[in-house]
């Protein structure tokens, strides 16, 4: 038997307390979903590659086919991944509290597919296609033969994701708004994520400036624990369920 999860007492108080509640959540809260984050060591078919070489415009230029099928590999994987009970706990924790902000850094809809609607989405989405001369968004596009790359039905463009790599602006609107719900937080959770990728990672701090009671909610420590309130350490799968049962012991899953 493993040990219990013990939430503080603090901690289960300021979350059904809370009034405006912001979680940012980062690759770690689907890995209990069998999908890989970046910086943990890869395995299988892409073990030799790391992803924050790949995930760039610099990659895509030199390489475009490795990264669009990296890309369609990943987007296969997410496909078929289902959400797993941290991503069910936030959507029942946007459910109980008056208002909740989920901004994530995943780009593959497992919050969506576990039912939470205020989703902001930081870095896009692998499932949605773009035209990378035009940032046109593109709903159908045929796979190409062997050694050809996808092209943009309207100018002939190579096809790209519509995800953010490094060096790329975010999508302003959802930034912006991810700043005004960081700004506005009481009580704000950092899930499943590094911390070291900006400006997603400076959310918390605009949360500190608010006052907001802040909680890391991941297995190791990362460069924002020591800015935390409190720090939650296990899976966000086991963690999270036990925050809301703790939080709301009438609760019954
Ligand atoms: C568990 C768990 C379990 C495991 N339960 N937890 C200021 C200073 C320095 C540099 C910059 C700066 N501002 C901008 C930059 C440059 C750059 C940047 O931040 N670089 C850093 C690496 C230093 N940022 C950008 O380029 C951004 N653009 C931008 O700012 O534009 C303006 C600008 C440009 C250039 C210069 C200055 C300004 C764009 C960033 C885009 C990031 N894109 C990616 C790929 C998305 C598409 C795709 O999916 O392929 O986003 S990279 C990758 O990292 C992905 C992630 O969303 C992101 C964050 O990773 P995340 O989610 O934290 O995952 P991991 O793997 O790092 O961590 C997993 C965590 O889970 C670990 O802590 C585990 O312990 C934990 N875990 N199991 C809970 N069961």
């Amino acid at each position: 038997m493993g040990d219990a999860i013990v939430i503080p007492t603090e901690v289960a108080r300021a979350l059904r307390e809370a009034r405006q509640v912001v979680a940012l959540t980062g690759a770690g809260i689907s890995a209990e979903s069998g999908v890989p984050t970046f910086r943990d060591a890869q395995t299988g078919l892409w073990a030799k590659y790391d992803p924050q070489e790949l995930a760039t415009p610099q990659s895509f230029r030199r390489n475009p086919k490795l990264v669009w099928d990296w890309y369609a590999w990943r987007r296969e994987l997410v496909a078929a991944a289902e959400p797993n009970p941290g991503h069910f706990a936030l959507a029942e924790i946007e459910r109980r509290v008056p208002q909740f902000t989920l901004i994530t850094q995943n780009v593959d809809s497992l919050h969506q597919k576990a039912g939470n609607i205020a989703v902001i989405e930081l870095h896009g989405n692998i499932s949605r296609i773009k035209c990378y001369e035009e940032d046109r968004i593109v709903d159908h596009w045929q796979e190409p033969d062997e050694d050809d790359h996808p092209r943009c039905p309207h100018c002939g463009g190579m096809l790209r994701p519509d995800v953010v790599w490094f060096g790329e602006m975010l999508p302003a609107a959802a930034l912006r708004q991810a700043i005004n719900a960081s700004r506005s937080a009481d009580f704000f959770l950092t899930i499943g994520t590094s911390g070291i990728v900006q400006p997603a990672a400076s959310l918390p701090f605009e949360a500190i400036e608010n006052r907001a009671i802040t909680v890391e909610i991941n297995p190791s420590e990362t460069p924002l624990s020591a800015w935390m309130h409190h720090a939650l350490r296990g899976p966000s799968g086991v963690i999270l369920p036990a925050l809301i049962a703790a939080a709301w012991p009438e609760f019954i899953v």
